[in-house]
Parts: structure tokens; C-alpha cells; sequence
């Protein structure tokens, strides 16, 4: 009886230890914002883009797909301005469009 009873509280450990990595995931999902990036002609271009976003303040990294003209800035702490990113990206010579969260394209 007390093994059956130990072996179910291992098992309740280990379902909370499940269900709270699951939470710290999708919490972590959501620390990116999507843009369409319009103009890019090269590589070169991509770096632009890149460093552009990378010097808005808050952004970890971004990361810049040529063949689909978009962007994914990724950040840890406070959320970086949508403004601020667009403006740097068309202060480098380029067009940028927030992407809305519900209308995302799934790009995993
Ligand atoms: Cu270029």
C-alpha cells in the first residue's frame, strides 16, 4: 500500500514538472514579433535589416529571411517598440509591416 501510494506521488511530481515546462514554453513562445520586411534585393540588404533591428533597444536578436521578405525579433525583457523597429528598418532604406499575432503565417 505504501509503495502504491509513493508511486503515485512520483507520478504527481512528475505531471506538475510537466505541466509547468509547457507553461514556461509558451511563455517563451511569445517573446517575438513578426514583420514583413519590403525592398530586399541581396544579402547585403539582409544585413541592413538585421543590424538596423539589432540596434533597437530591447532586441536580443533578429533574424531576417531573405526568400520570404520577413523578420522575427526576438527579445527577453521588456518588449521593444513596434515603432522604433519600423523606423530603423525604413531609416536603413527599407519597408517594414508589423505582422499581427492572430494573422501570423505559421513559419515553425
Ligand atoms: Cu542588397
Amino acid at each position: 500500500m505504501n509503495t502504491l501510494r509513493s508511486l503515485l506521488m512520483g507520478f504527481a511530481v512528475v505531471l506538475a514538472v510537466a505541466f509547468l515546462g509547457a507553461c514556461s514554453e509558451s511563455e517563451s513562445e511569445e517573446t517575438v514579433i513578426n514583420f514583413k520586411i519590403e525592398g530586399m534585393t541581396c544579402n547585403h540588404c539582409v544585413e541592413n535589416v538585421t543590424k538596423a533591428m539589432q540596434s533597437v533597444e530591447g532586441v536580443d536578436t533578429a533574424v531576417v529571411y531573405f526568400e520570404e521578405d520577413s523578420a522575427v525579433v526576438h527579445y527577453s525583457g521588456q518588449r521593444p517598440s513596434d515603432e522604433a523597429l519600423l523606423k530603423a528598418v525604413e531609416k536603413a532604406g527599407y519597408g517594414a509591416e508589423l505582422v499581427s499575432e492572430a494573422g501570423a503565417p505559421d513559419t515553425k
